[in-house]
């Protein structure tokens, strides 16, 4: 049987092009290059919020086009009450959920649908944008039997807000100063941008003087995002929901999608894939406490962000006060030699360590 979709046609990873964003105008350097404005994070103070309270160790945004099955995924993963129905924007606001992961307490957030042109406030779809800005992980929900387009759409709405998705920051050293002219230093090969192009895109944002290094091969959206400096950097999967509708033939091509989790949301298919690539999306880092003489709490880990997972991100996330009674700790686990070992508050902790904190 053929695939009656278009994801099974020409599925495609989500590689950003540039033409989609908007902003600054490079026209005349023959750019076509994004830049999504200055006004980037801003919503207008009258207009209504979505964002609701920031619980648990980490927090997960549901965007996606009406109807796709964003509040019955909620529903049915954590067991919040939030209305379905086949009919569009039946969402109207945040809607918070929890679920206890391995130990970590994740929320989750389901949010209105939006539509093209959300990032330039079509449907509040600017308060929808802002709220995905906050989080540490977003989903982004598909419906299999609509066209593979609204992926891309998606994306760039997203994009569109200054939210770079399953990408690292530009290394690119960027510093203004008050003389000197550009000041360009490669330390690698650069395919796109030389000395004339650089100066050219600083020069739309009246910078003409600054030190630029380049430790990567750098595009002019690389840069750009740099200059304006507003970007966040998420990770991002595509849920690609009501699989109940479609054939084992287009379930195996649809596999193929980078990032992707096949799932039911109405039948509960597939939730412990989606739930394994979440935490390994999240990356968070479990920490096991052990009082003095006594066995590690293995039930109610410290949860930490793999950005900040050092002894002393540890103590900051028990007490503010922790670290000023702090001697040394004894750590047992991936991140020492011996077991245990005597660390002090730069140590770097792996998931699964267990620590004793050791006071003055
Ligand atoms: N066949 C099928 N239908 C589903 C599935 N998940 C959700 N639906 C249906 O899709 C319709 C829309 O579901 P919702 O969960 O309200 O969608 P939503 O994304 O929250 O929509 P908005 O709030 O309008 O943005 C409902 O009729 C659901 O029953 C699924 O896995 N399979
Ligand atoms: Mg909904």
């Amino acid at each position: 049987m053929l695939p009656r979709t278009g994801w099974t046609q020409r599925f495609v990873c989500s590689g950003r092009t540039g033409d989609c964003r908007q902003g600054a105008r490079l026209g005349a350097l023959g750019y076509r290059h994004s830049v999504c404005g200055r006004e980037v994070p801003t919503v207008a103070k009258r207009e209504r919020r979505f964002d609701v309270a920031k619980t648990g160790d980490a927090r997960i945004g549901f965007v996606g086009f009406p109807s796709v099955g964003k509040s019955t995924l909620l529903s049915n993963l954590a067991g919040v009450y939030s209305e379905v129905a086949a009919y569009e924007f039946t969402t109207l606001t945040t809607v918070p959920g929890v679920i206890r992961y391995k130990g970590a307490k994740i929320q989750l957030l389901d949010l209105p649908g939006i539509i093209e042109g959300a990032k330039d406030g079509k449907g509040r779809g600017r308060q929808v944008i802002a709220v995905a800005r906050t989080c540490n992980l977003i989903l982004i929900v598909l419906d299999v039997l609509k066209p593979l387009g609204h992926k891309k759409i998606i994306e760039n709405e997203l994009e569109g807000f200054g939210i770079r998705l399953n990408s690292k920051p530009p290394n690119i050293g960027f510093k203004k100063k008050d003389k000197g002219g550009i000041n360009l230093t490669a330390t690698c090969p650069q395919s796109e941008l030389d000395a004339e192009t650089v100066k050219s895109i600083l020069a739309e944002y009246k910078i003409h003087n600054a030190d630029v290094t380049l430790r990567s091969d750098a595009t002019a959206d690389d840069l750009i995002d740099v200059v304006e400096g507003n970007r966040v950097y998420i990770p991002c999967i595509y849920v690609l929901n009501k699989i109940d509708q479609i054939s084992i033939e287009e379930l195996d091509i649809i596999y193929k999608v980078p990032h992707c989790v096949p799932i039911s949301a109405h039948h509960r298919w597939n939730f412990d894939d989606l739930l394994e690539k979440i935490w390994d999306y999240l990356k968070l880092v479990r920490i096991y406490t052990k009082p003095k003489g006594q066995l590690p709490d293995y039930t109610s880990p410290v949860v930490l962000p793999y950005s900040r997972t050092t002894v002393e991100d540890f103590c900051m996330k028990i007490h503010k006060n922790l670290i000023k009674e702090f001697k040394y700790a004894l750590v047992w686990g991936l991140s020492v030699k011996h077991n245990p070992q005597k660390v002090g508050k730069d140590h770097t902790l792996e998931d699964e360590d267990v620590i004793q904190i050791v006071k003055k």
